[in-house]
């Protein structure tokens, strides 16, 4: 096994922490499932542009590649190896009356959280037949749901492409052919394995066997983020009843980029600053004030649309869900505050 050979452009974390010593340490080790240091990294030596550059097999990665693993964890998330992961997925510790009630601003709302299927391997790892068996067990669980979770699974695998690209336009499907996940392993046998299960109004979805296991998705048109949150945490409790999902008491929630370790949540609103987003380095500086990532209308690596921007929480690992939430919560709240003030 070779050590990768960086250019200038290598930028990510991966580059910066897996020294030649550090290589040399793991090179030889494997885990259970025989994912090596050399599968871990591939994305990022593919992708000079990644910005963590490596994704996990397994939950064992995270131990067996520790000594590349943790520090990339710790400058990520301000997370050391020693520090305990905390959750709180009750929604009445959350403070976050509407802020929009007259729908001037927040076009939309979703929160999402990664779950893999304890004692699993993670995408990267995964062999077909797991995956096939993931969708099985995950479908038929989705299927049993009742009330306002009632809905239906679509294997990606016979989907036409007019209704898949419809679900995508409209924010409600994963993208195909992302590049970082390719060369991470997660792409393999695509689109077999691969689906969404939805209720009628869609503000309740399930991505199945993504870039994780399950996509724990809700969403809906406003900016009520409490009602959001409140309809996530029941649909996570409903599935917890049924599933057990791969978590450990130091990184939480185990999910295959280290970026969503912990809570493995995001919550964004779909927000319209135009004025505000005139003077990026002053919506940057609100944005980094309340730990908020900026992205694109769709998401990753798309950029904005009419002034409008995916705004959410960076922060996942170290934080509990309602922390995640609040963060999103008090920094949109000052992002209509300036919005306004500059009207
Ligand atoms: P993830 O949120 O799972 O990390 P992405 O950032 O790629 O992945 O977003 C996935 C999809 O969710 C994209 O289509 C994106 O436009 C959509 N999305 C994200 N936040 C919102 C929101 N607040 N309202 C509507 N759609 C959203
Ligand atoms: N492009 C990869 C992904 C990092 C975070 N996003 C995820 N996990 N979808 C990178 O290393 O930049």
């Amino acid at each position: 096994m070779e050590y990768p050979k960086f250019t200038q452009e290598h930028k990510s974390l991966m580059a910066k922490y897996l020294t030649k010593d550090v290589f040399d340490s793991l090179k030889d080790k494997k885990t259970v499932n025989g994912f090596t240091i050399s599968d871990v990294v591939n994305s990022g030596v593919q992708n000079p542009d990644s910005g963590i550059g490596a994704y996990a097999g397994d939950e064992e990665s995270y131990t067996t590649f520790a000594p590349f693993f943790d520090p990339i964890i710790e400058e990520y998330h301000g997370f050391t190896k020693n520090d305990k992961h905390q959750s709180d997925l009750n929604p009445d510790n959350l403070d976050a009356k509407n802020p929009d009630p007259d729908n001037k601003f927040i076009v939309s709302t979703r929160i999402r959280v990664g779950r893999n299927v304890d004692n699993m391997p993670l995408g990267p790892a995964i062999t077909k037949e797991q995956r096939d068996e993931i969708e099985k067990v995950v479908s038929t669980t989705l299927s049993s749901l009742e009330g306002s979770l009632k809905g239906k699974y679509f294997p990606l695998d016979g989907m036409s492409k007019e209704d898949q690209d419809a679900l995508i336009k409209d924010h409600f499907l994963f993208k195909e052919g992302d590049r970082f996940l390719e060369t991470a392993g997660l792409n393999r046998n695509w689109p077999l394995g691969r689906g969404i299960y939805h209720n009628t109004e869609k503000t309740f979805l399930v991505w199945v066997n993504e870039e994780d296991q399950l996509r724990i998705i809700s969403m809906q048109q406003g900016g009520d983020i409490k009602e959001v949150f409140t309809r996530l945490t029941t649909a996570i409790g409903e599935l917890e009843k049924k599933m057990k999902f791969s978590f450990n008491e130091h990184l939480g929630y185990i999910t295959s980029c280290p970026t969503n370790l912990g809570t493995a949540m995001r919550a964004s609103v779909h927000i319209a600053v135009p004025k505000l987003a005139a003077d990026m380095e002053k919506f940057k500086a609100i944005c980094d004030k309340h730990h908020l990532q900026i992205r694109g209308i769709h998401g990753e690596h798309s950029e904005s649309e009419g002034g409008v921007y995916d705004i959410s929480n960076k922060r996942r690992l170290g934080v509990t869900e309602v922390q995640c939430v609040q963060d999103m919560y008090d920094g949109v709240v000052e992002l209509i505050k300036v919005e306004k003030s500059l009207a």
